[in-house]
């Protein structure tokens, strides 16, 4: 994962280049490899801004190691300023409610299944509600995963009050001492309007503890736009990243860290069940520095 941006960030800062930094150049150097691995235009600025403080401001001289060191407490601060406190396997309240809202295909209805998978394996109880009642197929979809993973699915007709759908598996949940409701829902895109509405609807119905938006890593940098959108509308706590295994380029860890204020809970690494990750800093520093 992110071999291209650990390698060019390796092949710029790479210390045998000699002792002589040449600010200007190794300013431009990282700025190119940020953006090209799709870090917003803004937290480049800030992450180059941070290195230029720093050079500028050494009294003595500055060695590659430095400025390598110095890139890295840079990236670990946008990181760490959003890191989150939420613990799943320390749930605040019983049941504990949580939505997954995002546009199109971004993963929802598989990263529920995945959640429903490893809070199980942690040993809680968990019901899952089909709330996509508009796409044809989404039930089924849900359905499959959630018999394959053992977990309890409550389904109304297709078509039918997505809100209703939650209510139902919330009742289940309270009336069975359950941990979790996990609820999937529509794709939609920010812009429609009715979709929208109905997303209010089901926040004020069902009340979630938890709001997470999911969204699409290999969308690079329009991963904050969308996101942005959408928190105007249908403000959300935290977000799940997916699709890390695929080839996007992992700018977008940083920009949704420094530009959104959102904490990343998880990371999905895959299609299986298994492939889901709490997101730990610690491991995306190792991958994208040399
Ligand atoms: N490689 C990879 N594929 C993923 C990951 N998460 C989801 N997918 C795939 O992405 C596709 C869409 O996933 P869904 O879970 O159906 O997405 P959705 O957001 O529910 O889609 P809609 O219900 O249509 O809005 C499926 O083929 C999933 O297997 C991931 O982390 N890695
Ligand atoms: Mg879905």
């Amino acid at each position: 994962m992110f071999e291209s941006f650990k390698k060019k960030f390796g092949k710029a800062l790479n210390e045998e280049n000699g002792q002589e930094i040449r600010k200007t150049e190794i300013e431009d150097n990282i700025r190119t490899i940020l953006l090209e691995s799709d870090v917003s235009f803004d937290t480049a600025e800030r992450i180059i801004s941070d290195l230029e403080n720093f050079i500028s401001g050494s009294k003595k001289r500055v060695s590659m190691k430095d400025v390598k060191h110095e890139l890295r407490a840079s990236v670990e601060e946008i990181l760490r300023e959003n890191e989150t406190d939420i613990d799943l396997l320390n749930p605040p309240k019983k049941p504990m409610v949580i939505l997954f809202l995002g546009i199109n295909g971004t993963g929802k209805t598989t990263t529920v299944a995945k959640i429903a998978n490893y809070l199980k394996a942690n040993n809680k109880r968990v019901v899952v509600a089909a709330s996509d009642t508009f796409r044809a197929g989404a039930i089924e979809q849900l359905s499959i995963l959630c018999d394959r993973i053992g977990v309890h699915l409550i389904r109304h007709e297709t078509g039918s009050d997505p809100a209703s759908v939650a209510f139902d598996a919330i009742e289940h949940a309270h009336a069975r001492n359950l941990d979790f409701v996990l609820i999937d829902s529509a794709g939609r895109m920010q812009t429609n309007k009715n979709l929208l509405e109905e997303m209010k609807k089901m926040k004020r119905v069902a009340k979630p503890d938890l709001t997470v938006l999911v969204l699409d890593a290999m969308i690079g940098q329009d991963a904050v736009h969308q996101a942005e959108t959408f928190n105007k509308e249908t403000p959300f706590d935290a977000v799940i990243l997916t699709k890390l295994d695929t080839d996007a380029r992992g700018g977008a860890i940083l920009t949704i860290s420094d530009q959104l204020k959102k904490p990343i809970l998880f990371v999905g690494v895959g299609q299986e069940m298994g492939d889901l990750q709490p997101f730990d800093y610690n491991w995306y520093l190792e991958r994208i520095m040399p």
